[in-house]
């Protein structure tokens, strides 16, 4: 048996490679008679867009799939569908950052301009991030139509779907400009927008389509479920706090939280924690976008600690998400949920 880092290199390596193949079926579809320029077009939006990011979420239908059947060797054939379904989280992933890219009024993603920055693209980006949604139900047809869970698939996406969008919702109408109002940012308002806009697609989606794939009902699995989105809550409190704290080489993006008034995890405990005058500071700074009222706000964060507030609240997560984990019954869904968890504890990025 390979050792287990070199089967997780074997695995990226084979994962990445089917993205060629998912593509050049996209650029042949015969449903659209593509001229030159708009193949060209299509192949550039998906290289820019889809493969560039950690691959977490994709990789992980394969590796979840994989425990689900004990450990035993994936056929050339389970390996190849349970990447598709990957791959699809990945363009789903790359349709929700295109357009979030132009609602936070992002500049750089991945180490690169935000595709809408491009100026030969501006906003065609939201048409394009139309088209990579519509490639998804595409490629599940193609490749899993002839399957009993093939509805199954389609009612996954599609309910994911709508959660993340309601959740980017969430997030957007309570950081309208013009109202700002800091008194709304407490936890529980903050624990629902993650819930929806991140939560369910990054962490719920991959399991839950290795257990489609391995022909289980998902109504089985709530216990399941509960656990991922707490792991995706704490997967969005690292976001934001790497937002602010991270480095942007690092984690290929410049912040843009507080500049936007976000709902963030930050302001949340910085609210919670404030003396008066710190709290006078962040109601005429926070949501500014000139420099000299972020660097204000960035101020407060350190004299509150927040570094430390969040060491804590990453150690007692792990702890707590570790405690639910055991308490499930079977030792494989055990296996699935430590390895997510551990893919992203302590992540710089
Ligand atoms: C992202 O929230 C959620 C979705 C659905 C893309 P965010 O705006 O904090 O993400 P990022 O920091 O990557 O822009
Ligand atoms: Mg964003
Ligand atoms: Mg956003
Ligand atoms: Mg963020």
């Amino acid at each position: 048996m390979a050792d287990s880092n070199g089967s997780a290199v074997d695995t990226k390596s084979r994962f990445v490679e089917i993205y060629a193949r998912l593509k050049s079926e996209i650029l042949e579809d015969p449903a659209f008679d593509y001229t030159d320029d708009s193949r060209q077009w299509i192949d550039r939006m998906l290289d820019y867009n889809v493969p560039g990011g950690k691959l977490n979420r994709g990789i992980s239908v394969v590796d979840s799939y994989k425990l689900l059947k004990e450990g035993n060797e994936l056929t050339d054939d389970e390996f190849f569908l349970s990447s598709v379904l990957g791959w699809c989280i990945e363009w789903l992933q790359a349709y929700f950052l295109v357009l979030d890219d132009i609602m936070d009024n992002s500049h750089t993603r991945r180490g690169q301009p935000c595709w809408f920055r491009l100026p030969k693209v501006g906003l065609i980006a939201a048409n394009d991030g139309i088209l990579l949604d519509n490639h998804i139900p595409r490629m599940l047809k193609r490749h899993f139509r002839e399957k009993p869970y093939y509805v199954d698939l389609l009612d996954l996406f599609n309910e994911v779907e709508f959660q993340t969008a309601s959740g980017q919702m969430l997030d957007l109408i309570t950081t309208h400009d013009g109202e700002q109002d800091l008194s709304k940012y407490k936890f529980p308002v903050y624990q629902r927008i993650v819930q929806y806009k991140t939560a369910y697609y990054s962490f719920y989606l991959p399991v839950a389509c290795a257990l489609v794939m391995s022909g289980e009902n998902l109504d089985n699995f709530v216990g399941v479920k509960n656990i991922l989105v707490e792991m995706g809550t704490y997967f969005q409190v690292q976001d934001d706090y790497l937002d602010c704290f991270g480095s942007p080489e690092v984690i290929g993006k410049i912040g843009t939280d507080i500049e936007d008034f976000k709902c963030s995890w930050l302001i949340v405990q910085a609210l919670e924690r404030a003396n008066e005058n710190q709290m006078k500071l962040l109601s005429e700074n926070y949501g500014k976008s000139d420099p000299a009222s972020v660097t204000k706000v960035k101020a407060i964060f350190n004299d509150l600690n927040l570094q430390s507030v969040f060491a804590e609240y990453e150690a007692a997560s792990y702890e707590q998400l570790i405690c639910s984990i055991e308490a499930q019954p079977s030792k494989a869904v055990q296996e699935v949920l430590k390895s997510f968890l551990h893919k992203i504890y302590k992540r710089q990025k």
